[in-house]
């Protein structure tokens, strides 16, 4: 994935005061729900059924007639995501099958032609803005039922059934109006959430990986900056971050690692950063999917995330019925408990001064410094290079207990007996006169 794109970005976006703004709310969030959920949860094989099926677009459209979720309930899907401490949800609202669900007239493919017949985004927008959480907006660049989108998934043909050679001027017209449709009709969106840039880009028949697609996204972006500016905008292109992006994104690793082999990229010094990783492996429903992370996992997983200087995009896979699987809201409960205690030493806080170690990882916020301990083995915590000349007050941030922390030659020291805490657990260093 790592190439270059021969994409005419425009140099010269300054972000508007409203998007900075934003962004620095964005940073402070740390925390949102991914949900992946529309006409592919269906067969309960993962969001990329079609093309893994290879279904073709005329049979793959039969879906339609069958998304009918009426178990759905969206004031307990968003409530589930206030009581985890999310401070945002980013709803697949489009995803590479090209079902819609929203009221679309770009395309018939949509949740309004569906037996359910009703517009899902305008549910989740009024019900966010009801329990005043933001809504993020994840958007498909590539699409495999469209006769104009010159795919490269899958086009060797077995799935597409179509017939179209692609057309972008045309496809390009089509993902404007969409975006324009969602950034008019659905209030304030905390922003737009690319994916797929790294389907292709050659021009279909061509092998040519050098002679790549111009998404122009110089026009899609300015556009979505246009109609609001404080939107921000991701792509998950997994490269670094291109002129008009507001935010940098990871998928499936946090900044700095590359677990995934997706996650060449660096990460930048100036944007705010997001990791999305799933509760169990697959992204969309599906029902061979069993290997739930746990709770203690998840809670490390954001707190490795914040102490990176990144949020965390949890991802669900709802059923096709609208349930939400109950190991998914244990999870999403076992987060909410713990950061109803030990939120403040993730949300507003940026990267720990050190790298997250083998104990556990640091977060830090104004003087303080949070130390996180996974697990000491028994052993001393020793936090080299300790960046303030003293420590004033140390306690666990549940109940305040007072904690022996000596401060020698530069080096703050946590002993051992720290082991006795249950796994999680956050130590607050108060600190004075920065070195
Ligand atoms: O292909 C998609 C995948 O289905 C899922 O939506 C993830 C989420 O980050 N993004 C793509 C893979 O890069």
């Amino acid at each position: 994935f790592v190439f270059a794109t021969q994409s005419t970005f425009s140099q010269d976006y300054t972000p508007s005061a409203v998007n900075m703004e934003a962004r620095k709310w964005f940073a402070d969030a740390r925390f949102g729900l991914f949900i992946h959920w529309g006409a592919f949860s269906i067969p309960g094989s993962g969001e990329w059924v079609m093309n893994d099926r290879k279904i073709t677009a005329q049979n793959y459209a039969q879906l339609q007639r069958f998304f009918n979720p009426t178990a759905f309930d969206v004031t307990e899907w968003v409530a589930l995501a206030k009581r985890a401490g999310m401070k945002y949800i980013t709803l697949v609202t489009r995803h590479h099958d090209g079902f819609s669900l929203w009221d679309t007239k770009y395309s018939d493919f949509n949740v309004m032609n569906s037996p359910y017949d009703k517009d899902i985004v305008k549910m989740f927008a009024d019900e966010c803005q009801k329990q005043n959480i933001k809504l993020f907006l994840y958007y498909s660049l590539l699409d495999w039922s469209r006769d104009d989108y010159p795919h490269e998934t899958g086009r060797t043909g077995q799935h597409s059934g179509r017939t179209g050679k692609g057309d972008y001027a045309s496809y390009l017209q089509f993902m404007k109006g969409q975006l324009t449709e969602l950034l008019t009709n659905y209030g304030q969106i905390g922003g737009i959430w690319f994916d797929g840039h790294w389907d292709q880009t050659a021009p279909e028949g061509e092998s040519d990986r050098s002679s790549r697609l111009d998404w122009k996204y110089d026009e899609i972006y300015s556009l979505i900056h246009d109609l609001q500016p404080q939107c921000l905008i991701g792509n998950n292109h997994h490269l670094t971050p291109l002129p008009g992006e507001d935010f940098q994104m990871f998928e499936r690793d946090l900044p700095g690692e590359n677990e995934s082999g997706l996650s060449f990229q660096n990460a930048s010094d100036h944007l705010p950063i997001e990791a999305c990783q799933t509760i169990s492996e697959s992204w969309g429903f599906n029902l061979n999917d069993t290997t739930y992370k746990t709770a203690q996992q998840l809670i490390q997983y954001l707190t490795k995330s914040a102490a990176l200087g990144s949020n965390l995009l949890l991802n669900i896979g709802p059923r096709p019925n609208g349930e939400i699987q109950p190991e998914f809201k244990e999870r999403l409960a076992a987060l909410g408990s713990w950061l109803q205690i030990n939120g403040e030493s993730i949300y507003g806080t940026s990267a720990g001064y050190l790298p997250p170690q083998p104990w556990g990882c640091l977060t830090q916020k104004d003087n303080k410094i949070y130390v996180h301990l996974f697990n000491n083995n028994g052993k001393d915590i020793l936090l080299d290079m300790f960046p303030y000349k003293k420590i004033t007050k140390a306690y666990s941030l549940k109940d305040g207990t007072a904690v022996t922390v000596t401060l020698r030659d530069g080096t703050a020291i946590i002993p051992a007996n720290s082991n006795q805490y249950e796994p999680s657990h956050v130590i607050v260093l108060e600190t004075s006169d920065l070195i």
